[in-house]
């Protein structure tokens, strides 16, 4: 009867969000017309083939998502998702088997993939495709075939704890929200100048520049945040954004920071002084105490805005850069090699912004680049070798992209989806890896963090999951939409695309 009922609604137009909501859109997918699973709270079972408890932990949160509105008009029979997983292999690096095929049919539901993440990603796409019809206050499925993969292995969000403090709780918060647009990648902007909020025992006096003695993440706060990741597959790369951006350091230990007056009413302006070879055994020691904390192979250390006016006005650094016949750019190049050898002693692979390059550094060949500057950039440091990271369409803390035609409360996720990594690239394209939206806190913090990213970013999600061509903003429009509602059911405040009924299940 309900079927009934919801099929006629869906034929007058009243409903129109059934099956095909899946965001980001999968690479393919197959509806059967007419064919509903009937489901309803506390009707759907799941069993994994594989025991895994990272999995069981995803396999919880999702069993406590499929159903915001729990006060129901009917029951339904029971019904188990099944859940095949070939490997038991939990390493969690960039590259690995995020795909996925799902099978919705009358009384049997199978998701099967090759890893317990790409069994993560089908789950959020189950999720996805359990559809509340408000009018009759019941739940269904739609039949339908999902073969799943992502476009680009590298897909990510830049949270700047920096320049306002963002608590452990919140950063949780937010490994949620992307984990609900399978991204997989949290860049977590840790230091910069205006703040070091990361415990040090090797080198204790840098928590000085802190925010307060609370503002700080523990060894135990930055293992729980690598941990919770893990149960959605989700990397953790830290940076610590070094020449530039280090007044930080030298709050507690001022022999690491340059002096400049002319230079100094900016606090971003301010950067280490490398002429004092401490400076550079300092380093060396506090990533090989850090490093453990983060497993992934990627150690971003920043790289960006170097201020050379500051080291030409700088006693030391100016004696030393003469003593060594060093220009500016000669001494940045020292100092990156030298990050080099550090990033062999801790056995990870550098990760900086694209500013290096634009100075005329090289970058061991290894390095993975993040472009902020431009697609002309892009193109070059593609054709150089160099496996990027795109994110110069991709600035959340800019109201308005460049060139943009509308308005931060209309339609800029529209910028943000139709910002495709290849557009104007013709050549070496396949360099590219992936992409992040960067949040630079410096107006953003927890009280507007949600607003700021949602939904702008989910466009960001789809552009890096979903083929090359899901590209149009109409059929994104009443889907992602969607999607930004069902966030906020979840918990995340992402805002609505358009007009739309948005109901809470507390309403
Ligand atoms: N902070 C740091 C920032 C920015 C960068 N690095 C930034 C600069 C210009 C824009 C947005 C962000 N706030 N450390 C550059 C990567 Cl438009």
């Amino acid at each position: 009867m309900n079927k009934i009922i919801i099929l006629i609604l869906s034929l007058l137009g009243l409903v129109c969000v059934f099956g095909q909501n899946v965001v980001p859109y999968p690479q393919q997918i197959t509806l059967t017309n007419n064919c509903y699973v009937s489901v309803s709270p506390g009707s759907i079972s799941i069993s994994p083939s594989i025991q895994s408890t990272t999995f069981n932990i995803a396999v919880e949160r999702y069993l406590n998502l499929f159903f915001p509105f729990t006060n129901t008009s009917s029951t339904s029979d029971k019904i188990t998702l099944s859940v095949s997983i070939n490997s038991d292999d939990e390493t969690l690096q960039l590259g690995i088997d995020e795909s996925y095929t799902l099978n919705i049919a009358q009384g049997s539901l199978e998701l099967k993939s090759n890893t317990i993440y790409g069994a993560m990603r089908g789950l959020e796409t189950f999720k996805q495709m359990i559809v509340y019809d408000v009018t009759s206050n019941t739940y269904s499925i739609q039949c339908a075939q999902i073969v799943d993969y992502p476009r680009y292995p590298w897909r990510g969000i830049m949270v700047d704890s920096a320049r306002h403090f963002i608590t452990k709780n919140f950063i949780l918060h937010i490994i949620d929200a992307l984990g609900y647009n399978k991204f997989n990648t949290m860049h977590w902007h840790l230091v910069d100048a205006q703040s070091f909020a990361v415990e040090s025992t090797t080198y204790p006096d840098l928590t000085q520049a802190a925010f307060g003695p609370k503002a700080v993440f523990s060894h135990d706060d930055i293992q729980e945040v690598v941990a919770y990741a893990k149960t959605y597959g989700i990397r953790v790369i830290p940076e610590f954004d070094i020449p530039g951006h280090a007044a930080a350091w030298g709050v507690g230990y001022p022999e690491l920071t340059c002096t400049c007056p002319d230079y100094a009413a900016n606090i971003n302006n301010i950067p280490l002084d490398i002429s004092n070879p401490n400076t550079l055994t300092f380093l060396q020691n506090f990533f090989s105490e850090i490093a453990p904390l983060f497993p992934d192979q990627h150690f971003h250390t920043g790289g960006d805005e170097l201020v050379t006016g500051c080291w030409n006005e700088d006693q030391n650094m100016v004696s030393w850069m003469e003593k060594m016949g060093f220009s500016t750019t000669d001494a940045f190049q020292y100092f990156e090699n030298n990050l080099d050898v550090t990033m062999k002693v801790i056995n990870r692979t550098k990760m900086t912004w694209n500013d290096p390059i634009d100075y005329g550094v090289q970058l061991s060949p290894d390095t993975v680049v993040q472009v902020w500057s431009s697609g002309a950039d892009l193109q070059g440091i593609l054709n150089s070798g160099y496996k990027s990271i795109v994110s110069f369409a991709w600035y959340l803390d800019k109201q308005v992209p460049d060139g943009n035609t509308h308005y931060e409360w209309q339609d800029t996720w529209q910028d943000f989806y139709n910002a495709d990594p290849v557009n104007g690239i013709t050549s070496n394209a396949q360099n590219i890896i992936g992409g992040e939206a960067a949040m630079f806190a410096e107006q953003v913090s927890e009280v507007n963090w949600d607003v700021r990213v949602w939904p702008r970013a989910i466009g960001v999600a789809e552009r890096l999951w979903s083929s090359q061509g899901t590209n149009s903003v109409t059929s994104a429009l009443p889907r992602i939409g969607a999607f930004s509602c069902d966030m906020s059911r979840r918990g995340i405040q992402s805002g609505p695309l358009f007009t739309d009924y948005c109901p809470l299940p507390e309403d």
